[in-house]
């Protein structure tokens, strides 16, 4: 198995606390997880798709109160509360440690424990890292074997000295002799614990099964651990998908893309892009690590192995890619289920049967049923290589050398289309800023005003935020200009005084793309404006766009009244960074207060 004292000393402490009915240590191989996967479907908790349909899919429900993460549950626990920052929520690593102790005592009584060594990244990279994730979930098995590379392999490369992130969760149900086992076992809402140990680099999870709360590798390793490694270590690790687009001259270019949740980040990673001649391939969708390269440029690995998408809106016509992907060796989570033992879910792309199994395990009739057949936030976990555009460069070792990175978030007014910023600091800047409208589907009370969501790391920072921002300008300043990507601020989410989406996105993104990859070739024209610099209507290729040159110019424009009063609003903003917040920032929006009055 292993020889690695850490590691070995660390299994046995959690035996100890935990109390296991048994251990087993995942190897990673096709047995064990088809072994899992029938010791599941015998035990209920997994139905098998239709095998001509799906072949190797599978569907859970989870409980109906433990559907996503948990934001309010989820603890920076630095030594300092003031290393947490003004973001993130933070107790005492004492007395976290000591609750949470008591809570995982005796927690996995009647349970396997299951000990998932993964590395996240290629095994053995340079860039990769390696975590080891104890659960009492055979779930999270199943995710974490998609999601990451797990197995032997990775004890191999680990060896005896090797470090490692120890991940330990819990679902936090112990079961005494005789006790019903439910489908989803997990602990109220206020055992939940999602904590990071950031000075130690070690996560505690208790009393979630789902997604990015307990496949441990995703958000808490690749982002919030990571991030604060990356501090350390001069790198970055962001909540960013990496495309690869190719001219039709067979040149090509890779592009990073922070957005926040929900903002179309798997969408855009695997466009189709509908200009003649340009291709684009995936090489990750959701985080990127990126570390200089030996010319001075940043390289970015996609540290994932899988693809943990939201079902509700993937459609053939908004994602072809996606829907490709999940044809086949899929884990499906609360979506809902067809009588011929398929999938079904809201924005499928065609209508629902008249009868389905909701995510909840009811029946749903298309006729009477008010409530929607799949949950808002039900996945599909499903394997990176099966995308039918994915680069071969997204197991490069090295990672792939980005020449831009693209920030959005969804901003129905003011932001246009597309804006390059001036500078590294003024992309810096830009990202500092960014985020999405509150509708009324989040806070109704502050509808209309803008959640800021910084580089769409909101959820995801391993410390104060300030100390990010500071840590990105330090990044621009290890190299030459000209080898930094440029940073660029997209909107596809403006909306017309109908309340209608002006640009039509998915693969109409591609001549955005494309106006990008021209910039940085110095081929393509934009004018200098009091906020970055803004294409030219005549230099986007709108051949075959149905929308109107008018249109067009109103996303392209700057409403100086707007921007003054988002200006006024940033720097309200910025005040919960007190003395963090980096001059460089704050002389940044001084200029754009000036640049708008000139
Ligand atoms: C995700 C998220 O699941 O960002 O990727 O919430
Ligand atoms: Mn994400």
């Amino acid at each position: 198995m292993t020889d690695n004292k850490k590691l070995i000393s660390w299994v046995n402490e959690i035996q100890e606390l935990c109390q296991p009915d048994n251990i087993h240590w995942c190897d990673g191989s096709d047995l064990e997880y088809n072994s899992m996967i029938t010791a599941a479907v015998e035990k209920g908790i997994a139905i098998p798709l239709n095998p001509e349909k799906r072949p190797g899919c599978y569907l859970f429900r989870s409980h109906p109160s433990d559907v996503a993460r948990v934001e309010k549950r989820t603890f920076i626990s630095s030594k300092n509360k003031s290393d947490a920052g003004p973001t993130n929520n933070w107790i005492d690593p004492t007395e976290l440690k000591k609750t949470m102790s008591t809570l995982y005592s005796g927690c996995m009584h009647g349970r396997t424990m299951y000990v998932i060594p993964f590395s996240m990244g290629p095994v053995g990279s340079p860039l990769s890292k390696i975590g080891v994730e104890i659960t009492d979930s055979p779930y999270v098995v199943i995710n974490m074997r998609i999601m990451t590379r797990i197995g032997t392999k990775v004890l191999d490369v680990l060896g005896s000295e090797g470090e490692f992130v120890p991940c330990l969760h819990s679902v936090g149900y112990p079961l005494s002799p005789g006790q019903f086992d439910p489908e989803w076992p997990c602990a109220p809402m206020e055992q939940k614990y999602i904590s990071h140990f950031t000075d130690e680099r070690l996560i505690w999870s208790y009393g979630s099964g789902y997604g990015g709360n307990a496949l441990l590798g995703k958000k808490c390793f690749a982002l919030r651990i990571a991030s604060v490694q990356a501090r350390d270590e001069g790198w970055m690790a962001e909540h960013m998908l990496i495309l690869k687009i190719t001219s039709p001259e067979g040149v090509s270019k890779y592009i990073t893309g922070a957005f926040p949740s929900a903002c179309g980040k798997t969408n855009l990673a695997m466009l189709v892009p509908t200009i003649p001649g340009w291709k684009v391939e995936t090489v990750g969708d959701d985080i990127a690590w990126m570390r200089f390269g030996k010319d001075g440029r940043l390289y970015a690995i996609n540290p994932e192995a899988g693809f943990f998408g939201v079902a509700p809106g993937t459609s053939y016509q908004s994602n072809p890619n996606a829907m490709a992907c999940v044809e086949k060796n899929t884990i499906f989570t609360n979506v809902a289920l067809t009588d011929d033992d398929d999938v079904w879910w809201e924005g499928i792309g065609y209508e629902a049967p008249d009868h389905l199994i909701d995510w909840k395990g009811n029946d749903w009739y298309k006729a009477t049923s008010t409530e929607p057949a799949a949950h808002p936030n039900s996945r599909f976990t499903t394997p990176a290589s099966q995308c039918p555009v994915i680069s071969p460069d997204w197991i490069a070792e090295d990672g792939v050398p980005i020449s831009a990175i693209l920030i959005g978030g969804r901003r129905p007014s003011t932001i246009p289309l597309v804006n390059e910023s001036f500078s590294w600091n003024h992309g810096v800047f830009l990202g500092s800023i960014m985020g999405s409208e509150i509708t009324a589907a989040t806070i109704s009370d502050q509808i209309g005003k803008v959640r800021r969501d910084p580089f769409a790391m909101l959820p995801f920072m391993g410390y104060h935020i300030g100390d990010y921002f500071s840590h990105w300008l330090d990044i621009g300043k290890k190299t030459s200009v000209d080898k930094l990507p440029r940073i660029y601020n997209v909107n596809w989410f403006r909306k017309n005084p109908e309340g209608k989406f002006i640009w039509p996105g998915y693969g109409e993104n591609s001549r955005i793309l494309k106006w990008v990859f021209e910039r940085i070739d110095g081929k393509a024209e934009a004018i200098k404006t009091p906020i970055g610099n803004l294409p030219t209507v005549d230099s986007l290729d709108l051949g075959g766009l149905n929308v109107s040159k008018s249109e067009i110019a109103d996303i392209l424009s700057v409403d100086k009244d707007k921007w003054i009063k988002e200006a006024e609003d940033i720097g309200n903003y910025y005040q919960i960074f007190e003395d963090k917040l980096p001059i460089e920032l704050a002389n940044e929006l001084d200029s754009l207060k000036k640049r708008l009055v000139e």
